[in-house]
C-alpha cells in the first residue's frame, strides 16, 4: 500500500524518455520497455521444444519461472530490455597456416566477460532510476537468469525474433547481447516489431548441422555453438563440422544480410585480442590450469573451464590434419587421464593419418579400457589405412 503511494505521483512516459536519454550516456545502446505480463506463447513453445528433446540444458528448467515475471518478483510492473553491441571483426587476424594453425572463438566471447559489462551498465541505470524514484524495486538478469532474454527484448521492441533465432535490431543487427531489469515501475510499454526476415533463408542454409529445424526453431543438441560447450566425447557426425571452432558458433549470424558491415567497436570492453579470438591451437593442448585462468578467465568462453576447449582445439587440429600435431596428439591418445581428450585425439590421428598415428592407435587398442576410447579407436584405424582416392571421398561426406 505505501509503495503504491510512493509511486503515485510520477508521469511515468516522461521519466521512460528522460531513462532512454540517460541509457546513451551510461553505454547501453538501446532501451525499451515491456510489460511484466506472463509470456503464455513463449511457455508453449518452450513446452513443444522440451517434448522434442531440443533443449541444450543450459535454460533455466522451471518453465513456470521462465515465463512468468511474478513468480521471481513480488508484483512486477514493467521490464526494462538492454541492448549491448559488441565488435564482429578481427583487425590484424593472425594467420592460420601449417605448423602453426589457430582455433577460432566467437565473437561473443571476445574480449571481457559480457555477464559483468551488462550488468555493470544495469547497475549504473540501476543507480539513476534510484535517484528519481526512491522507492524502486528492481531485480536485473543477464543470460543466467530465468527469463528468456529474448522473449523480453521482443516484447520490448528492441529487436524482432528471426528466423536464426537471433533478436536482431534493425539498426544494430544482431551482434547484441540482451539483458533486463524486472521492477516495481509502471513505465508505459513499447511496441514489438515486426518480423523483417521476410523470404530470407540464407541461415537455415548455411546452419552446418541443419540445427536450424525451421524458422526461430533451433535443435541445440545440434547447434556447434552447444556442441563447442559440452563436456563430454562430441558425436563422431558433427567432429568435422566443428572446424576449428574453440568455442561458440557464429555461421548462422555471419551470413545474416541485416549484419551485413556492422561492426561495432565503440564498447571497449570487447575489444578483442587476436591471440585470444584466434589462438595457436598446439599451444592450448599443454594449458595447466592455472594458465587457462590467466589467458581465458575473464572472457565468456571461461564458463565451462579448459578441457571443452582442450578438446575442441584437438578437434581442429585433426580438421586442419596437421601432421606436426601428431607426436602431441599421440601423448593425449596413450597418456592423458581424460578419456574424452584420449577419444577426441583417437579420431584427430585417424583424420591425419600415417605411420606413427597408425601405430600409436595400435598401441592404444592395446591398452585402453575405456568404451568410448576404444570405439573412437576402433573407427580411427578403418580410416587411418585409406588409400588416397578414399581419403578424398571421406572428405567428401
Ligand atoms: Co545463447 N544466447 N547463444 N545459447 N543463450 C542467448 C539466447 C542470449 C540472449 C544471451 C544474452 O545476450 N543475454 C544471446 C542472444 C542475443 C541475441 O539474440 N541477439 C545468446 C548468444 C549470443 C548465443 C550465440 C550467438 C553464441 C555463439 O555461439 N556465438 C549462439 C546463437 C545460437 C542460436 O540461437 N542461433 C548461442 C547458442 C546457445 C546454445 C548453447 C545453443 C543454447 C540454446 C540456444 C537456443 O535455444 N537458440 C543457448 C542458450 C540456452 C541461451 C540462453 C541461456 C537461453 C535461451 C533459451 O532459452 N533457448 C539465453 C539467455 C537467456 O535467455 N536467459 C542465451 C530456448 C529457446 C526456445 O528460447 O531462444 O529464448 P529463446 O526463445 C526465442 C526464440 O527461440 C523464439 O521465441 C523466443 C523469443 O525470441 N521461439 C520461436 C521459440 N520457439 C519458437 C517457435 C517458432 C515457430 C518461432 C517462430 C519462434
Amino acid at each position: 500500500m505505501m509503495e503504491i503511494e510512493q509511486l503515485n505521483n510520477y508521469n511515468w512516459a516522461a521519466l521512460k524518455e528522460e531513462m532512454k536519454q540517460q541509457a546513451k550516456e551510461l553505454g547501453i545502446d538501446q532501451i525499451g520497455v515491456a510489460s511484466a505480463d506472463p509470456f503464455t506463447e513463449l511457455k508453449q513453445q518452450l513446452i513443444r521444444h522440451r517434448e522434442l528433446g531440443r533443449e541444450s540444458g543450459f535454460e533455466e528448467p522451471d518453465l513456470d519461472k521462465r515465463t512468468n515475471p511474478a513468480l521471481l518478483f513480488d508484483a512486477p510492473q514493467s521490464i526494462i530490455a538492454i541492448a549491448i553491441t559488441y565488435t564482429s571483426k578481427l583487425e590484424d587476424a593472425p594467420r592460420s597456416v601449417e605448423g602453426a594453425r589457430r582455433g577460432f572463438i566467437a565473437r561473443s566471447a571476445w574480449g571481457m566477460d559480457y555477464h559483468h559489462v551488462l550488468k555493470d551498465r544495469l547497475q549504473k541505470l540501476e543507480d539513476w532510476l534510484r535517484e528519481k524514484v526512491p522507492a524502486l524495486r528492481i531485480e536485473s538478469m543477464v543470460d543466467t537468469g530465468a527469463l528468456s532474454d529474448r522473449a523480453v527484448a521482443e516484447r520490448a521492441g528492441l529487436g524482432w525474433s528471426a528466423k536464426n533465432c537471433m533478436i536482431i535490431s534493425p539498426e544494430l543487427g544482431s551482434w547484441i547481447f540482451l539483458g533486463e531489469m524486472i521492477t516495481n515501475l509502471p513505465l508505459p510499454p513499447d511496441t514489438p516489431l515486426t518480423d523483417q526476415c521476410g523470404t530470407c533463408t540464407k541461415c537455415l542454409d548455411a546452419c552446418p548441422t541443419g540445427a536450424l529445424v525451421g524458422p526461430g526453431e533451433l535443435d541445440a543438441q545440434k547447434c556447434i555453438s552447444f556442441l563447442t560447450q559440452t563436456k563430454r566425447v562430441v558425436p563422431e557426425q558433427y567432429l568435422r563440422k566443428m572446424g576449428n571452432r574453440l568455442y561458440g558458433c557464429d555461421t548462422c549470424q555471419l551470413v545474416c544480410p541485416v549484419n551485413r558491415h556492422k561492426n561495432w567497436t565503440h564498447q571497449p570492453e570487447f575489444e578483442p585480442d587476436p591471440e585470444l579470438a584466434k589462438p595457436l591451437l598446439l599451444p592450448l593442448l599443454k594449458l595447466s590450469n592455472r594458465q587457462f585462468k590467466e589467458q581465458f578467465g575473464h572472457t565468456a568462453a571461461a564458463w565451462r573451464g579448459k578441457n571443452p576447449i582442450q578438446r575442441n582445439a584437438v578437434i581442429g587440429l585433426g580438421n586442419f590434419k596437421e601432421a606436426g600435431a601428431v607426436p602431441d596428439l599421440i601423448t593425449i591418445l596413450l597418456e592423458d587421464p581424460r578419456h574424452v581428450l584420449r577419444a577426441t585425439a583417437a579420431w584427430s590421428l585417424g583424420r591425419i593419418g600415417g605411420e606413427a598415428a597408425k601405430n600409436a592407435l595400435g598401441q592404444a587398442a592395446e591398452t585402453e579400457e575405456h568404451e568410448e576410447v576404444l570405439q573412437a579407436i576402433a573407427s580411427s584405424l578403418k580410416k587411418v589405412d585409406y588409400t588416397a582416392e578414399e581419403r578424398r571421398l571421406d572428405d567428401k561426406l
